[in-house]
Order: C-alpha cells, then sequence, then structure tokens
C-alpha cells in the first residue's frame, strides 16, 4: 500500500518556516537574476526580499497570493501588478547562483521523518516522497479498533470518486499544477460524501479496510510533519504509486485523498491522459492522436488488439496504466543514496563563453557548491567521490565530456576539485562557444575503501589514516614525503591516461543523461532544447532538481 506527499507551496513554506513575518500572507519566492556574474551573493540569513530592480521569475506562490491572482509563470514585477502587496523573496545564492540547499534540507528532513514509520520512503522530487505504509496500516489494524479507524479517516479524508474529486481530475496537467476552485474547495460536506457506503461495504472487504488504515497513517504523518517541521503537505493513498500521486493532486493544500479500488474506474474515465506518469509529453500526444481519444476512459474504450498494434511495446502497459493496474507502477523504492553529485549552468545566445578563461571562471564558480555537498556526503554518508567529470555543450551541439579520477579522501578542497576540472576541460580541447557546463563528482566509494585501495596500494595505511593519527594534516604529511607523494601522482596520472584513452575515442554524441537528470529541471529542458531533443519523460523527473545532495 502507497502514500503520497506532495508539500504545499514548498519553498514559500520554508521562508515561512525561517521568517514568520511571511505567515498568512500572499508572497512568492522568486528566482535570481541571471547572468549578473560578480552580484554579491544573498546567504539565506540575508534579507532576501525584494521590491523592484532586476529579479528572476516567480517560482513558488502562497496560496493567499494564488487568490489574488499571482502564478508561477510571472515575473516579479507582473506579480505586483496584480497583487501590490504581494512580498517577494528571493532564493538565496551561492557562488554566483541560486542556491536550493535550504529547500533540499528541508525536503530531506522530510524524508527522514515520514522513514521513520514507513518501510520504504523514496524522494520523487525536492518536495515529493512516495510511502510504503503496509506494515504501518496493519499495525493500526491490529492495535485500533474498527470504529476508531473509520472515524478517523473519514473525517480528514476526500473519496477519489466523489463528486468533487471526479471535478478535480477532469483538468488537464498544466490546469492541475496552476490549482484550481475544485482542487482547493474545502466543502465539509463533500468530505462526508460517500464514507458511509464506503465503511459499510469495507466491513466485508480487507483490501479497502487496510487502505482506510493506511489513511490515517497518511493524516498523522502529515500531521507529525507539520508539528515537528512547520510545513503543511497534501497526501493521496492507494495501492499503488501512480494512483497514490493522482489521489494526492486532487485535493490541495493540506488535504487527502484516498482513492479506493472500486473507485479507480470512476476516477480515471474522464481524466486527461497528460495526467498519468509518461504520458505527459510526446508519447502521450502520439497515443491521443492515434486513437483520437483524450483521457484514460476514452483508451480504454480501444479494442485491445489495436493499441498492441500501434504501440507493440509499450500497448500492455499502457492499457494496466490507463485502468489504474498495480502492474503499471513500480513498487516504492527505498531510499538510494545520490550515485553522483553534479551542479551546472547554461550560457545561452550572448551569454555563451568563448574562452577557456571563462570556462575556468564558471568552473570555479560550480566547484564551490560541488564542495559543499562532497562534504555533506562524507558527513553523512562516509562516501567520497573517486571520478570528477566535465561536461560541455558547445553551439554546434556538440557534446563533449571528459572524465579523470580524483582522490579526495575526506579532506579535499575546492582547489583540488577546480585544478582537476581545469586539466578535464583543457583535454577537450579547444573551447568556443560553449553553451553549457556540467561539472560531476561520481563513482562515490565508502571512505573506508578510499584508504584501504591506497593502502593496498602502498602496502601500508593512507596518507590520510596515518597522518591523521598523529594530528597532522595530510597535505602537509604529503609535503614532508615528496617520493610517495610523486608515486601517488603517477599512480593517478596511469590512471587518468587510461581513462583519456578511453574517453578521448567518444565524443559522446547526445547528453550524458546521468549527468543531465542531476541538474535542475529547467537546465535540463533548456539543454535538451538546444540539442534539438526533445526532453524525454523518462529520463527526467517530474519535478525538480537533485535527489538527496
Ligand atoms: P511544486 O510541488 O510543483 O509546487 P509548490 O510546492 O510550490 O506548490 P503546490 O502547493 O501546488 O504543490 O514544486 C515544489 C517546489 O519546487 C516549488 O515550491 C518551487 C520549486 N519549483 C521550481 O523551482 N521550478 C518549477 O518550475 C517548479 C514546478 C517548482
Ligand atoms: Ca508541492
Ligand atoms: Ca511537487
Amino acid at each position: 500500500m502507497v502514500g503520497f506527499i506532495d508539500m504545499d507551496c514548498f519553498y514559500v513554506a520554508v521562508e515561512r518556516a525561517r521568517d514568520p513575518r511571511l505567515l498568512g500572507k500572499p508572497c512568492a519566492v522568486v528566482q535570481y537574476p541571471t547572468g549578473q556574474r560578480g552580484r554579491p551573493d544573498l546567504r539565506p540569513e540575508d534579507d532576501r526580499w525584494r521590491t523592484g530592480g532586476p529579479m528572476g521569475g516567480i517560482i513558488a506562490v502562497s496560496y493567499e497570493a494564488r487568490a489574488r491572482g499571482v502564478t508561477r509563470q510571472m515575473s516579479g514585477a507582473e506579480a505586483k501588478k496584480v497583487c501590490p502587496e504581494v512580498i517577494l523573496v528571493q532564493v538565496p545564492t551561492a557562488f554566483g547562483k541560486a542556491d536550493l540547499q535550504i529547500y533540499k534540507d528541508a525536503g530531506d528532513a522530510v524524508v527522514d521523518l515520514l522513514a521513520s514509520r514507513c518501510d520504504a520512503t523514496e524522494k520523487r522530487s525536492v518536495d515529493e516522497v512516495a510511502i510504503d505504509i503496509t506494515g504501518a496500516a496493519e499495525h493500526l489494524l491490529a492495535s485500533r479498533a474498527a470504529a476508531e479507524l473509520g472515524a478517523a479517516a473519514s473525517a480528514a479524508t476526500h473519496l477519489a470518486d466523489s463528486a468533487l474529486s471526479v471535478d478535480a481530475a477532469k483538468v488537464t496537467r498544466s490546469s492541475a499544477r496552476q490549482g484550481h476552485d475544485k482542487q482547493q474547495s474545502r466543502d465539509t460536506s463533500e468530505l462526508a460524501d460517500g464514507w458511509e457506503e464506503v465503511l459499510r461495504r469495507a466491513a466485508s472487504d480487507p483490501v479497502a479496510w487496510r487502505l482506510i488504515a493506511g489513511a490515517v497513517v497518511v493524516k498523522e504523518l502529515r500531521q507529525q510533519v507539520e508539528s515537528t517541521l512547520g510545513f503543511t503537505c497534501s497526501g493521496g493513498v492507494a495501492t499503488n504509486k501512480v494512483l497514490a500521486k493522482l489521489g494526492c493532486g486532487l485535493h490541495k493544500p493540506n488535504q487527502q485523498t484516498l482513492l479506493l479500488p472500486h473507485a479507480a474506474p470512476v476516477l480515471l474515465k474522464d481524466l486527461p491522459l497528460d495526467r498519468l506518469p509518461g504520458l505527459g509529453g510526446d508519447f502521450g500526444q502520439a497515443v491521443k492522436s492515434r486513437f483520437g481519444v483524450q483521457s484514460a476512459g476514452e483508451l480504454l474504450q480501444v479494442p485491445r488488439p489495436d493499441v498492441l498494434k500501434q504501440f507493440p511495446q509499450r500497448g500492455e502497459w499502457l492499457l494496466a496504466l490507463a485502468a489504474g493496474d498495480d502492474s503499471a507502477a513500480e513498487a516504492v523504492k527505498d531510499r538510494q543514496l545520490v550515485k553522483s553529485l553534479s551542479n551546472g549552468k547554461t550560457f545561452f545566445g550572448e551569454k555563451r563563453l568563448r574562452s577557456l578563461e571563462e570556462v575556468d571562471y564558471w568552473l570555479g564558480e560550480l566547484t564551490g557548491e560541488l564542495h559543499r555537498r562532497y562534504l555533506q556526503q562524507v558527513e553523512k554518508h562516509q562516501r567520497t567521490p573517486s571520478t570528477l567529470q566535465v561536461s560541455l555543450t558547445l553551439d554546434q551541439k556538440e557534446h563533449l565530456t571528459r572524465q579523470q579520477p580524483i582522490q579526495l579522501g575526506s579532506q579535499g578542497t575546492p582547489e583540488q576539485i577546480l585544478q582537476t576540472a581545469k586539466a578535464c576541460a583543457r583535454r577537450a580541447g579547444a573551447v568556443s562557444g560553449v553553451i553549457s557546463l556540467g561539472l560531476s563528482l561520481s563513482n562515490m566509494i565508502p571512505l573506508e575503501a578510499s584508504s584501504a585501495s591506497l593502502s593496498k596500494f602502498f602496502g601500508r595505511k593512507s596518507e590520510g589514516a596515518a597522518s591523521k593519527e598523529k594530528g597532522e594534516k595530510p597535505q602537509e604529511k604529503a609535503k614532508a614525503k615528496p617520493k610517495e607523494a610523486n608515486l601517488l601522482g603517477a599512480c593517478f596520472a596511469r590512471a587518468a591516461a587510461a581513462q583519456r584513452a578511453s574517453s578521448d575515442q567518444q565524443k559522446a554524441p547526445e547528453v550524458d543523461e546521468g549527468v543531465l537528470a542531476e541538474l535542475p529541471l529547467n537546465i535540463q529542458q533548456e539543454i535538451l532544447r538546444e540539442l534539438g531533443q526533445e526532453p524525454k519523460l523518462k529520463k527526467l523527473r517530474c519535478d525538480v532538481v537533485e535527489i538527496d545532495a
């Protein structure tokens, strides 16, 4: 059984938790103004309220501001026009670009809290988490009276086949994201609608009972998130991840929806196909135009053999998805550690980088944040990266990647990252017209393994480990032992040469998807569009930015 949590106006909520003056007010978070090289950074603790001047677009809007007409696509100036009292808060910046760390940390805190009671927690974006609540629901069924559970669930939960829910499911993906009346209604008579019948039928339906207990689990978790962290969120409960997410989006903010198996066909009947995962882009368009259908219900009316003939690879999945079958959704994956840490920036049009000096400058800017996230991996997970990669997209749409081993251990410096990055960039050859620059650290290895592999090489403890015992800094030790430092250098030079030999041959014809997936969604989309490639939904996260770090 799956629960799904999506935080309400998340970046705004994070800002409100930091600054109570924003509570209850119409407010929005704006991006930093791009292309302003040399502007002083605004740290999280600085005054980041903006009243005018250069400002990026709006990326999060409080519900109070939404009610007054402010939407995400607006510029700060447009928002002020429709709602003069709106407070605009700029995202913090660090190293010359947006610094999303406070939002990421808040999202991680939510995941940590949910994990305390769930069998598995899967972070789906900066503010969305899928949770496996099977165990927690079973525990409630064993420990609380049925009447108590029924009362608790029905008081807090919309049913997905209620009239209001079905109406909320009729809007397209983009309208659903904008928020609309049906989604935001707080009609309490609607909440009671249908529950009596559901509870009566559930008496002889163990699957429904478990889901009702699941709704209580989600209600309690949401309360806990609010009382512990100060953020409200919306929730969904269903037998699978796809339906739970769908349910979660039906009623917002600070509401939850239960999608029982019998409700799925009612809800899906008029659901626009683009609300289903994987059907929001080209493939969804193709399905719609091939069969002349708009909704999941209409697709299910198409004779099965026709669907399978038109889409031999994905037809079965498509039909299962449109029917809300569990087989179309993957199980909730438990928390995964990031595979790599990446940071990137685009430079389109006049902003493209024309010289190595400019590339070096921006590598330096990218390095600072990456170094901070590397230190977090060391501290939180005792892991360290062992490969550094630089990726460049040139305005001829050529994409180059160069990588080499890097030995950061637990005390690597920004300078070490920058020098390795510069060396990689030089190996990419002549650079002119760089439209995107990416820097990533990957091949994460446990810290013990990183020192163990060295000690194996030298037949004794590694530099870092040995010098730590004597309270010396590794760098000082390295100075004192030039021979070994040279040996180490030679080791990496050999490895780098081997790597070079292999990676130079393959000028990647398209974007490195591993690296791409780690970049913020808007940058991913910009890069893909610049390369003339349609964003591929499977690879793009549905929402935002990096997982974890
Ligand atoms: P969303 O969950 O899409 O929106 P939201 O949490 O602001 O509002 P809602 O209550 O409707 O769920 O995105 C989560 C955060 O991700 C959002 O607060 C800001 C950030 N974000 C961007 O930076 N750019 C974007 O284009 C989107 C969609 C979100
Ligand atoms: Ca959200
Ligand atoms: Ca979201």
